[in-house]
Formats: C-alpha cells, sequence, structure tokens
C-alpha cells in the first residue's frame, strides 16, 4: 500500500510563490489520484506486492500485461514524481545548497544559476505536460532532463535518480501564472528546500 508524501506545512504557506488552490487541489486531486490508481493496479499483478516503487518504476518491463504496465508507468511515476516535488518545497527553504552537492553543481554547472537555468530552459522546453528533474548518479555526478507525462527518470537503465523535480503540467501552476510557465518557474525557486535536495544527493552519492 503506497500513501502518499504527508505534507509538513499547509497548502497555504508557500504563498505568494504556490497559491493555497493549487497546492490543495494539486495534493488532494492528482496526487491522490495518481496514488489509488496506483494502489489498485499493484494488487492486479501479485509480482508487485511488497515491492518499492523505486523497484517497480525501474523494471517496468516485468509488468506482463500492457494496460497494466501503462497504468502503472502512469500513476506510479504521477506517484513517486509528486512525493519529490512536494518533499523538497518549503515555507522556509535554503536558498541554495553547500557542501558536495554545490561543489558538484559548481564543477558541472559553473554556478548555482548555470544549473538553475539548465534546469528552467528544459523546463520551460519541455512540449506539454511533464517534468524537468535533477538526476544523481552513485559516482556523484548530476545531469538536469526532462520528461514527458509522469515518466520517472528511473524508468531509464543509466537514468540516475532523480533529486528534484520541476512540475510542469498546467495543473501545478495555471490557476495562478495561467500560460506564464516561465514565470512559476521563477516563483519555484523561490520556494525549493535545498537542505531537502542536499538530503537527497547524499542518499544516491557516496
Ligand atoms: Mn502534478
Amino acid at each position: 500500500m503506497f500513501t502518499q508524501y504527508s505534507l509538513p506545512y499547509g497548502f497555504a504557506d508557500l504563498e505568494p510563490h504556490i497559491d493555497q488552490l493549487t497546492m490543495e487541489t494539486h495534493y488532494t486531486k492528482h496526487h491522490a489520484a495518481y496514488t489509488n490508481n496506483l494502489n489498485a493496479a499493484v494488487e492486479k499483478d501479485s509480482s508487485l506486492a511488497g515491492k518499492s516503487i523505486e523497484e517497480i518504476l525501474s523494471n517496468l518491463d516485468a509488468i506482463k500485461d500492457d494496460g497494466l504496465r501503462t497504468t502503472i508507468r502512469n500513476n506510479g511515476g504521477g506517484f513517486a514524481n509528486h512525493n519529490l516535488y512536494f518533499s523538497t518545497l518549503s515555507p522556509n527553504p535554503a536558498s541554495a545548497p553547500k557542501g558536495a552537492l554545490l561543489n558538484q553543481i559548481n564543477e558541472q554547472y559553473k554556478s548555482l544559476e548555470g544549473l538553475q537555468e539548465e534546469l528552467a530552459k528544459q523546463a520551460a522546453g519541455r512540449f506539454g505536460s511533464g517534468w524537468a528533474f535533477l538526476v544523481a548518479f552513485k559516482d556523484g555526478s548530476l545531469k538536469v532532463v526532462n520528461t514527458p507525462n509522469q515518466d520517472s527518470p528511473l524508468m531509464e537503465k543509466s537514468g540516475g535518480t532523480p533529486i528534484l523535480g520541476i512540475d510542469v503540467w498546467e495543473h501545478a501552476y495555471y490557476l495562478k501564472y495561467k500560460n506564464l510557465r516561465g514565470d512559476y518557474i521563477k516563483a519555484f525557486w523561490k520556494a525549493l528546500d535545498w537542505v531537502q535536495v542536499e538530503l537527497n544527493y547524499q542518499k544516491v552519492a557516496y
């Protein structure tokens, strides 16, 4: 049984960057639906019992039924991606990373701003619904990727582990920002807690 990440902040607490109605709808409707649909789907294939979502998403080919595989790809991806998204947002965010993550960012992207530019570029350039992710690898290296729909980098054999995700589905920003995805991405940085991203990085790179 998969359960949604439990928010340690209120729906209004990310105002004005991410508005209350968007947060409430996103969490109680969209994320809840992905979670419920995932749980219903997993029950239909006994080989999935007891597996973590990371194990399931990184081995979708093991699901024999085409329809079920698609359902789990979409809803399992949605479940995991939103757990990541909501867990990295905070009303009191650290505005920059430190330590090993900052060193790696500086090495690969010259500066935090350089990384943010690349993430914003891929988030803005994702046609239609999808995500931009910062992924990490065991050797400590980083990569910026974008995916369609609810696809996770975990679904690729060497896709790395996502440590930060920017949801660019319209449901993540349209109520406040309308068609201005770029303004939402700028606001996202103001609610992103780099301490949590660092913790995610430390779990992957060691
Ligand atoms: Mn979403």
